[in-house]
């Protein structure tokens, strides 16, 4: 088995075993979608969010669409990682000097901790554009919103849960400010989160495989284990309908995480349920958050489906692996450096 490094036991996470007659590596949760429209006052959509273990249960940033369609970052809670309990009033960020510093508008966040601190991740205006918003708190009340990692325009921002040779390693998609054709996962360092440089490719769009052949984007926070750093991402496709949004994986080295060991050529999870296919945006499943049980490498996947849901996945870590190395596709400009 694959072994987890630096994971924790989480036995009361979510989770159904694999339904006997299903043939694939992962499996949707029978009681999807687990949050439904007007979750709360506010909130018509609450979609592509970020969970994690906290106290006895769990907590979460989420992305709540207001119903006048504006985009915030909302703060919830959970004892069993399925029922959400989610405020209906935004996050209100702080800067370091604790002055109000909330973004216009934010959406897609992650979420991960690094020794006693917990950092969120997101899309974030920056002068009315999309860049990757960083931000901490270590007890889910005070959030303190740190410099900006990037320039306009960027998204899909997503922290390693730990310094990788003495630095922050964050992972992005660099953009434009509409619904962007093209995108590439690239991979920056900090030895301080505040400066970021030391940039390299890690994967590219495009490599035959029609559902990742438009854009790519890293979706939950990567998986250590003993085969390297365990990277879900999604993928995008164009038709004649519109986008598709499908997940994959990928599996990186451990301390070069911008060279690609091996990478899905099928995709994990598409669009084929009526909550994936039909909905405000239909035909997305945007994962942006994993639980993972370290003793047994189960793993239940968070994402958010037609813009408009949130769902769960589950699978191990063993067989998502397995898959990846089975079936790796990867690009001719994968496996390198990156620094071309
Ligand atoms: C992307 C992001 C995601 C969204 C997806 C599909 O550009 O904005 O938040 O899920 O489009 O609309």
């Amino acid at each position: 088995m694959a072994k987890l490094i630096n994971g924790a036991a989480i036995p009361n996470m979510p989770w159904e075993d694999k339904p006997s007659n299903c043939k694939e590596v992962i499996w949707r949760y029978s009681k999807n979608p687990i949050i439904g429209w007007n979750p709360t006052r506010q909130s018509a959509r609450i979609f592509n969010s970020a969970v994690i273990p906290y106290g006895d249960g769990y907590a979460g940033v989420f992305r709540s669409d207001h119903k006048d369609i504006t985009m915030h970052l909302h703060f919830g809670k959970s004892a069993d990682g399925v029922n959400w309990d989610i405020d209906d009033e935004e996050i209100k960020w702080v800067d370091e000097d604790g002055k109000p510093f909330t973004p216009k508008f934010a959406y897609d966040p992650r979420l991960t901790k690094i020794d006693d601190t917990y950092y969120v991740m997101w899309c974030t205006s920056f002068s009315n554009q999309p860049t990757i918003g960083l931000g901490m708190t270590k007890d889910f009340k005070t959030f303190v919103r740190l410099e900006n990692a990037f320039l306009p325009f960027n998204r899909n921002g997503v922290l390693f849960p730990r310094k990788i040779n003495g630095n922050y390693v964050l992972l992005s998609r660099p953009s434009d400010n509409g619904h962007t054709p093209f995108g590439d996962i690239f991979i920056s360092e900090s030895p301080d989160m505040k400066y970021w440089g030391k940039h390299r490719l890690v994967m590219s769009a495009g490599n035959g495989a029609g559902w990742q052949s438009m854009k790519i984007g890293a979706g939950p926070i990567p998986i250590e284990t003993d085969e390297g750093w365990l990277m879900l991402y999604h993928g995008v496709c164009n038709t004649c309908n519109g986008y598709v949004y499908s997940f994959g994986a990928a599996l990186l080295d451990i301390n070069e995480p911008s060279k690609v060991l091996y990478r899905t050529g099928p995709y994990l999870l598409t669009p084929e349920t009526p909550y994936e296919t039909a909905g405000f945006v239909p035909n997305v499943c945007f994962p942006c958050a994993t639980l993972v049980d370290a003793p047994t490498g189960r793993i239940a996947i968070y994402y958010g489906a037609a813009d408009t849901y949130t769902a769960i996945a589950f699978g191990t870590v063993d067989d998502i692996i397995k898959f990846t190395k089975e079936n790796s596709a990867p690009a001719s400009n994968d496996a390198g450096l990156g620094r071309e």
